[in-house]
């Protein structure tokens, strides 16, 4: 074999164990790597992250929380007259049985209301997420700048 591809293999195997080991796994749900935008101590953070089902059953994130912030709320983004608006959305994310769904900017994702102290580039800090029906995981967003990404939308509740 070409010594350079062997070495792009590995690397690429590398890079995939890097990505596996931020990753959370509970009731045929893979958490995979939850990730949080910097912002203030007393603002509002935004939550990031990918849920992979391979339950037979649907399933719904209902919930979650972290001692960083008062209260955390599920919220999805979109475009309504032509503004990007905000909206919580008290019953929770649909997890389709056997599908990939992701809290992306722009998307769904957690709003971590109140923040208890600043969030900065390269902390880790950790919080719950609450699933329907496979329950309770503790989970850890690290906090990144996020390349090319929109400035945080107004938020209208
Ligand atoms: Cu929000």
């Amino acid at each position: 074999m070409n010594r350079r591809i062997l070495t792009l293999a590995l690397g690429a195997a590398l890079l995939a164990g890097v990505a596996q080991a931020h990753s959370f796994a509970i009731g045929g749900l893979d958490i995979g790597h939850p990730w949080s935008r910097p912002a203030p101590q007393g603002g509002n953070g935004a939550g990031f992250l990918s849920v992979t089902s391979t339950a037979p059953a649907p399933d719904r994130l209902v919930g979650a929380s972290s001692p960083v912030a008062g209260r955390v709320e599920i919220h999805e983004s979109m475009i309504m007259d032509g503004r990007a608006m905000m909206h919580p959305r008290p019953g929770g994310l649909p997890i389709p049985a056997g599908s990939k769904v992701e809290l992306k900017p722009g998307g769904w994702h957690l709003m971590f209301i109140g923040l208890k102290r600043p969030l900065a580039i390269g902390d880790r800090f950790p919080a719950t997420l609450t699933f329907q029906k496979a329950g309770k995981v503790q989970v850890e967003f690290v906090v990144q700048a996020s390349a090319g990404a929109a400035p945080m939308p107004e938020h209208k509740h």
